[in-house]
């Protein structure tokens, strides 16, 4: 940006770096690093995502990406004392360019400096499956040709991966007493998801509260993103002014989620229409969602414990259980296919016996 001084040039006597888009305001580095904070304390503490002082323990899902280092950093410059942060960390089996090896140590490495205790989960470990095997899965089937049966097709291996993830994390959060779970699920993401959830008028979706999900329910973990009206843009700038290490790829899977191009095309909306992002946010989930959430019919199905894990849900199985049993089975069946094929076909033109 030009050379424009910072908003409160009479305290810090800095250039501007940075122009906030929603409320133009130009900043300094310190002044910007305290604005985000502000915002993040204010969301916190207005949706009682957790109550500083009192010691609770609260558990952040970290990834090694921009959105839960930068989340880290704020919540322990915000409150040094008086919560047990705790860092949990999903090794998802993703090895191409070193993905979940690199994040893995950048999450810890950050945990490490900042005093606090980082955690491990592996999904291949613990439910059989990483989300290479699901997407090795799915290339065998489709190369082959093979008949999909009951199951009708693969999904795209997000829509897996953010399955195993939310089930893993809650169940690390329910079995470990936390209060709280928090991510770092930022205002781009969070609109992005919101636009193609109106896109395909899924009403379900888009009643589902914003910042904070409550729960009354033992199991399930209340879950908080802290960087709900946080831009992505200013999350980038906030790991970069504040030198917060970070996994600067992305996810090799993420490039074939549709949800990226909605993404591009909402950020190109908010390049001429600056601000645009968060106050659709602040208002469809401060006048439309609450009218749609009335609207919707409540679920009038007894409630009962899943017969394989033991977590709330209408029918006798989990909807992650069910997921996850067809998987391994879709898994185990690629590779016996495989096996066959292998074995009847020649390796050579024409085929048949070779001596
Ligand atoms: S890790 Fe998993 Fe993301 Fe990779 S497979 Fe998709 S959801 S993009 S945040
Ligand atoms: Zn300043
Ligand atoms: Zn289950």
């Amino acid at each position: 940006m030009g050379h424009r001084w910072c908003k409160f040039f009479s305290e810090c006597k800095q250039k501007a770096v940075y122009r906030i888009p929603h409320s133009n305001l130009a900043l300094c580095k310190d002044h910007f690093l305290k604005n985000v904070e502000k915002r993040v304390k204010k969301l916190v503490e207005k949706k009682h995502m957790f109550h500083p002082g009192a010691n609770e323990k609260v558990l952040l899902a970290l990834s090694g990406g921009k959105d839960s280092q930068v989340l880290l950093t704020v919540l322990k410059n915000l409150y040094p004392e008086g919560v047990q942060f705790e860092g949990l960390y999903i090794e998802l089996g993703i090895a191409q360019h070193g993905y979940s090896a690199d994040s893995g140590v950048i999450a810890a490495e950050l945990c490490r400096k900042l005093g606090v205790p980082f955690h491990v989960i592996n999904v291949k470990e613990d439910y059989g499956l990483s989300i290479d095997d699901i997407n090795w899965a799915k290339r065998q089937f489709a190369l082959h040709k093979w008949p999909m049966g009951k199951m009708g097709h693969f999904k795209g291996e997000c829509s897996y991966c953010g399955m195993l993830k939310r089930y893993s994390i809650n169940k690390y959060a329910a079995e470990n007493d936390f209060f709280a779970v928090l991510t770092g699920h930022n205002l781009t993401d969070e609109s992005t998801a919101l636009l193609n959830n109106f896109l395909n008028m899924d009403l379900m979706f888009l009643s589902r509260p914003g910042p904070m999900v409550d729960s009354k329910h033992e199991l399930l973990v209340p879950r908080g993103k802290p960087l709900f009206y946080v831009s992505e843009e200013e999350v980038m700038m906030y790991a970069y002014f504040a030198g917060i290490p970070h996994l600067p790829t992305e996810c090799p899977y993420s490039l074939q989620s549709p949800n990226q191009k909605l993404k591009a095309e909402l950020k190109e909306i908010e390049s001429h229409r600056r601000g645009n992002m968060i106050s659709l946010m602040r208002r469809y989930y401060k006048v439309m969602q609450p009218v749609l959430k009335a609207e919707l019919p409540k679920k009038t199905r007894e409630e009962r414990r899943c017969s394989v894990c033991g977590m709330p849900t209408f029918s006798k199985k989990c909807s992650f259980c069910r997921t996850l049993n067809t998987l391994v089975k879709k898994h185990r069946e690629a590779r016996e296919l495989l096996a066959e094929v292998e074995v009847t076909i020649p390796d050579y033109p024409g085929g048949g016996e070779t001596s």
